[in-house]
């Protein structure tokens, strides 16, 4: 007997529908909007914000800082908003993404808590048809993934994670209403990013806290503060050419370039550079020296630097040693900025378990166990990162030109072109896709620059009366090598990183970011879209839409 195919409940027909109510799913909405564009946004959280709406774990913070992290595109917007810190926390950024709904009118664009499950392209018309979990389909020309770089959470992959019997977090999914530590026993899987910004609060409120780490990250600290409101207003008053620095920069941020090689200057010199770029953002003491990511020499004089403010931080050298990274170069796993992430060590109620001496073997209903012993616990909290860049894409079942899927397309690892689309699924486009400057880059940075990209080459297109956008499979090709190219001539590929896709088992190791700059990257798009987007391939639909 034959199971009837369900009928969707309904077919919204829209002109662009867009996957994600993040800092790219909505700025792609205003500007589609604004070039007249019936444009839908759906969302599977059940408010706007993306990453923002998810990772609400105490300490969660932008590492960026506020006035970079903030949309450039109205000036307005830029003016009439204040930040109260040098980095913006969660809940800041959550209200400023709220405050961008409201105020450009894009709350009645965004249906929430839907979920898309597939997207099949049908050729002769040059649409999408896109179903979703709450049971509707869209009928779209557009389809556009502002699906985000890090938002499908992933769990260890031992025994057990389903059985244990206390509460259970994950820092990418954390709950809505405040968590209370107090008095508990808590296990910490995981010390990226969210792991070394949530552990230091964790650990304020914890009766015991276990760190569980599998490879130390180096962190360097965040010196947060209140903003100076002078300096606040200077920037605002110097926007416009702050912007235009970040966007020519190279990974978003406005650095003064490096000159010279690591390996030229003496040891004084070096570490009075690396000491001046301590503690003041992300990427200074990344960008001190020409060859810090190319040269491993050059790197290590780096990464020796911050085991030398570890050990001088950490009361107990084994504990030093432990936190301190040796398996990768600097930089080429995302580097951390904290508040007080190795001084929560010197703490008598704060361990460190170091999962490469004795591995994960299990979760049990009482705890963690490792090889050596079970560690009883009240409380776990997976702080162990995503399935990054693709994760999201390939969750959804994606069905291109001639039946061909994007999960075999991508089987070997992504190919793009640009980061934005693929041959084969016309008028399918990503914001900050593999390929992309994205997780290399300050996000605000890269959004913004994709959106407008995709925005003005449909604007092109429509002004010629097409409506299908298709990149060839040679740009594809030609643009997937020279991000190869790229990423091989760099360090990056020696670190078993999320940026390799190394952290989820079976998953092809390349690197999949674009490491050229995000000021090289819009130059380059700037130059396709002044020819007239070579690379793009525009027509029509072969079976026109019914007047
Ligand atoms: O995730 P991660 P994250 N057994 O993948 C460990 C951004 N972000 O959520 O390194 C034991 O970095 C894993 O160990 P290993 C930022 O781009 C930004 O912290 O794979 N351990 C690692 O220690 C960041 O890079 C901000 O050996 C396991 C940890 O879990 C990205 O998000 C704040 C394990 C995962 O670290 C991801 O950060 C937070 C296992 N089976 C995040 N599996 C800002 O401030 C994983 N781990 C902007």
């Amino acid at each position: 007997m034959s199971v009837p195919t369900p009928r969707p409940a309904s077919v919204t027909t829209v002109d662009a529908l867009v996957v994600g109510a993040g800092l790219a799913g909505l700025y792609m909405l205003h500007r589609l909007r604004g070039q007249g564009l019936d444009t839908v946004v759906v969302e599977a959280g059940d408010g706007v914000g993306g990453t923002w709406y998810w990772n609400r774990y105490p300490g969660a913070r932008c590492d960026v800082e506020s006035l970079e992290y903030s949309y450039s595109f109205s000036a307005e917007l830029e003016q009439e908003w204040d930040w109260t810190e040098k980095y913006p926390t969660q809940p800041e950024i959550l209200r400023y993404v709220e405050h961008v709904a409201d105020r450009f009118g894009l709350r009645d664009g965004v249906r929430l808590s839907t979920t898309v499950t597939a997207a099949r392209y049908d050729d002769a018309r040059g649409r999408w048809h896109v179903t979703t979990d709450a049971g509707d389909a869209y009928d779209a020309e557009q389809l556009i993934m502002a699906t985000g770089c890090l938002s499908v959470a992933k769990t260890p992959e031992v025994p057990g994670t389903d059985t244990f019997a206390g509460r259970t977090f994950h820092t990418g999914h954390w709950p809505h209403e405040p968590v209370d530590f107090t008095g508990r026993r808590v296990a910490v899987i995981g010390t990226g990013s969210s792991g070394i910004q949530t552990i230091p609060l964790i650990a304020e409120q914890a009766a015991e806290l276990t760190v569980f780490q599998r490879t130390p990250n180096f962190s360097m600290p965040a010196s947060n503060r209140p903003l100076d409101p002078a300096e606040q207003a200077a920037r605002k008053q110097d926007y416009p050419a702050h912007r235009e620095a970040a966007r020519t920069s190279g990974f978003g941020v406005p650095v003064e370039a490096a000159t010279q090689s690591a390996l030229e200057v003496s040891d004084d010199e070096r570490d009075a550079r690396y000491e001046a770029a301590w503690g003041v953002n992300l990427v200074g003491l990344l960008s001190s020296y020409t060859d810090t990511i190319v040269d491993r020499a050059a790197n290590d004089t780096a990464a020796e630097f911050v085991r030398r403010k570890i050990r001088a931080t950490v009361q107990d050298p084994e504990v030093a040693e432990a936190l301190s990274p040796r398996d990768h170069p600097f930089g080429t796993k995302r580097p951390c900025l904290d508040t007080n992430y190795y001084a929560t060590y010197n703490r008598d109620h704060v361990h460190l378990v170091d999962l490469r001496a004795t591995p994960l073997a299990e979760i049990t209903p009482r705890g963690v166990r490792t090889s050596e012993r079970e560690y009883e616990v009240d409380d776990l909290v997976f702080a162990t990162g995503f399935d990054a860049m693709t994760g999201a894409l390939l969750r959804i079942d994606v069905v291109g030109r001639d039946g061909a899927t994007l999960r075999d397309r991508w089987a070997d690892g992504p190919t793009t072109n640009l980061g934005l689309q693929v041959a084969g699924f016309p008028n399918l486009w990503m914001i900050t896709g593999p390929g992309s400057p994205s997780v290399l880059s300050n996000m605000m940075v890269s959004i913004e620059q994709h959106v407008d990209f995709v925005a003005d080459c449909l604007a092109f297109a429509h002004g010629r009366g097409e409506t299908v956008v298709e990149s060839t499979p040679e740009a594809e090709t030609e643009w997937t090598e020279h991000v190869r190219v790229a990423g091989e001539a760099t360090l990056y590929p020696q670190a078993n990183s999320w940026y390799m896709g190394s952290n989820v088992p079976g998953k092809p190791r390349r690197f999949m970011a674009y490491i050229g700059g995000v000021g090289a990257y819009r130059q380059h798009c700037d130059d396709l879209a002044a020819r007239g987007y070579p690379g793009f391939v525009f027509s029509s639909p072969r079976v026109p839409e019914p007047a």
